[in-house]
Parts: structure tokens; C-alpha cells; sequence
């Protein structure tokens, strides 16, 4: 029988007080899995378990700023004294900032690629080698339609995005032969806090030009929600994909599949 459950596995999904972290982490723990989960503020990592707690799950959360490596390295260790080594690893904690390319400091294009590249890099690098002691593991880097396109203002969120998936690619071949699976997914766009400003509505009420743009570039019609994204992570993080590595699959409601709409 396919096995898709996650039963006495420890997964680790960073970022995930709220937003997509979250639903995956959530679509984790009912599948079976015991959950860890970090943010970068104690009020954020309050929050989440009691995000958690209200859906009768039972998370482990810490505080910890995913590009320090220090920092990181003892996550690990308290996740593993408190859970048990780490079977699964989402790499989810991003930034953005949308800032045109000529008008963007260095030292903003440099934070993004620490968070959304350097991060997953040093995450990774923490979990491997008990992964390969205990005899595999599943690691899911959170990727983007910026892994793959381009657009105005999102130079860096795009370079951090495309090196993800091309990190990915690398781990899976680097360390496959120690079964461990390094997928990507890629989300369409989204409905979470990283994409509000592009959905607020205008002064006068109506959607947002970006908002309307979005729809119709997607061959569904509408925005993703989080919980779009956790039958695919469910199925990267068990057993199911376990011939499945370097692959990215994007959950995007069509929009890599779709050239826009044709004029009237
Ligand atoms: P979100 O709502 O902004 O959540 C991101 C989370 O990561 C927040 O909890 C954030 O904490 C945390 N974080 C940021 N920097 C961190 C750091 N240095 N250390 C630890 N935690 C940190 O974003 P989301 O929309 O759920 O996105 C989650 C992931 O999916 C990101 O990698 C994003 O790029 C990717 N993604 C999103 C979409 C979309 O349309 N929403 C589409 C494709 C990919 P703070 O609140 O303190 O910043
Ligand atoms: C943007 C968006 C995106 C999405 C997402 C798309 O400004 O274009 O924030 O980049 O969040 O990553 O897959």
C-alpha cells in the first residue's frame, strides 16, 4: 500500500508561526509527525504554539535566526534532546523585498539572499549528517514561481530563489546515495502576510492591478492558500517520494503551464 503516513517521524519546518510554514507543519503533524518549528522573535514562536495548541497540536517551538549559524547548530541539538533527531526538514523561512533594482542597496539584495539562500544552506548542513547516520531523510526547500521567472522589483528574491532550486538540485546529488531526498516545492502566488501588499485593496475599493493580474495569469483563476501546498509536502516529507529527488514541483494553479490570456 502506498505509505503516505508520518508517523513517529521529527519534522523541522522553520518560519512557521504562521503563514505557509504553518499549514505545512500542521498537514505534518496529522499525518503523524512531531513537530519543531522556530521564528526569529519569542512573541512570533508564542504565537505559533498557540496557533498550534488550538488545532490540538502539540509544537515545539524555539527561537532562532535561521542565517546564524551558531544559532542554528544549537536548534538542532535542542530538537534533537527534546524530540529525537530530525527526519524531515522544510527550509521555509523567507523574506522579500521589492525594491527596483537600480534603487536597491547591496546590503538589502545581501539580507535576502542570506535569509531565502544562505539559510536552507546552513539549515541543511545541520541536519545532514544525523540524517545519514540514521539512515536517511526528506528535505524540502520552499521555493517560488522565482525559481523559474523573473519580474520587476524581485532581483534578489529571484537570484535567492533560483540558487534554492539549483541548492536543491545539489543536495539530492550530492547525498541521494545516503536516501536522502532533497525536493523543492514552488508555490504559485499565495494568500499569506508576504503577499498582502499585493492584494490590498484601492482606495476606491476595487482589487489591486496586481491582484487582477494574478488571477488572470493563473489558469485556475485565483490565489493559492497555504493548505494547496500540504498534500505536496506531505507526500515530498513520507515515504511515497522516496525515488523522488532534485525535483521541484511547482503548485502553482497552472501558471508555469500557461502563456496568458489572449486578447479580446
Ligand atoms: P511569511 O508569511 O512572510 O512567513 C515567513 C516566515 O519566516 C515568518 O514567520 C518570518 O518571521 C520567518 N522568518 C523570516 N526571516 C527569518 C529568519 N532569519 N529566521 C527565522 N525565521 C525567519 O511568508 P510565507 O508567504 O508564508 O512564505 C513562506 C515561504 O514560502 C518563504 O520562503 C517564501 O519566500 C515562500 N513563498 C511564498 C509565496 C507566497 O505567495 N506567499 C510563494 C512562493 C514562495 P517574521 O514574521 O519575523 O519575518
Ligand atoms: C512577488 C511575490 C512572489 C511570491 C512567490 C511566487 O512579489 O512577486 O511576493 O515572489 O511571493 O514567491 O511564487
Amino acid at each position: 500500500m502506498v505509505n503516505f503516513s508520518l508517523e513517529g517521524k521529527v519534522a523541522l519546518v522553520t518560519g512557521a508561526s504562521y503563514g505557509i510554514g504553518f499549514a505545512l507543519a500542521t498537514a505534518f503533524a496529522e499525518a503523524g509527525a512531531k513537530i519543531a518549528f522556530n521564528d526569529i522573535r519569542q512573541e512570533l514562536v508564542d504565537k505559533g504554539i498557540a496557533s498550534y495548541k488550538e488545532k490540538g497540536i502539540d509544537a515545539k517551538g524555539y527561537v532562532c535566526d535561521v542565517t546564524k549559524e551558531d544559532q542554528v547548530q544549537e536548534l538542532v541539538a535542542k530538537i534533537e534532546k527534546d524530540l529525537g533527531p530530525i527526519n524531515i526538514l522544510v527550509n521555509n523561512a523567507g523574506i522579500i523585498k521589492r525594491i527596483p533594482m537600480t534603487e536597491m542597496k547591496a546590503e538589502e539584495f545581501r539580507q535576502v539572499i542570506d535569509v531565502d539562500l544562505n539559510a536552507p544552506f546552513i539549515v541543511s548542513k545541520a541536519v545532514i549528517p544525523s540524517m545519514i547516520k540514521n539512515g536517511g531523510g526528506k528535505i524540502i526547500n520552499i521555493c517560488s514561481m522565482m525559481s523559474e521567472l523573473g519580474r520587476e522589483t524581485v532581483s534578489a528574491y529571484a537570484a535567492a530563489k533560483g540558487g534554492l532550486k539549483m541548492l536543491t538540485r545539489n543536495i539530492a546529488s550530492e547525498y541521494g546515495e545516503y536516501n536522502i531526498q532533497c525536493n523543492g516545492i514552488g508555490p504559485g502566488y499565495i494568500a499569506t502576510p508576504q503577499t498582502a501588499p499585493l492584494r490590498e485593496r484601492q482606495p476606491d475599493g476595487s482589487r489591486h492591478p496586481f491582484d487582477s493580474f494574478i488571477v488572470a495569469k493563473t489558469p485556475a483563476a485565483r490565489w493559492g492558500t497555504p493548505e494547496d501546498l500540504q498534500g505536496p509536502a506531505v507526500f515530498l516529507a513520507s515515504s511515497a517520494s522516496d525515488f523522488v529527488n532534485g525535483h521541484i514541483l511547482y503548485v502553482d494553479g497552472g501558471i508555469l503551464a500557461y502563456i496568458g490570456k489572449q486578447p479580446q
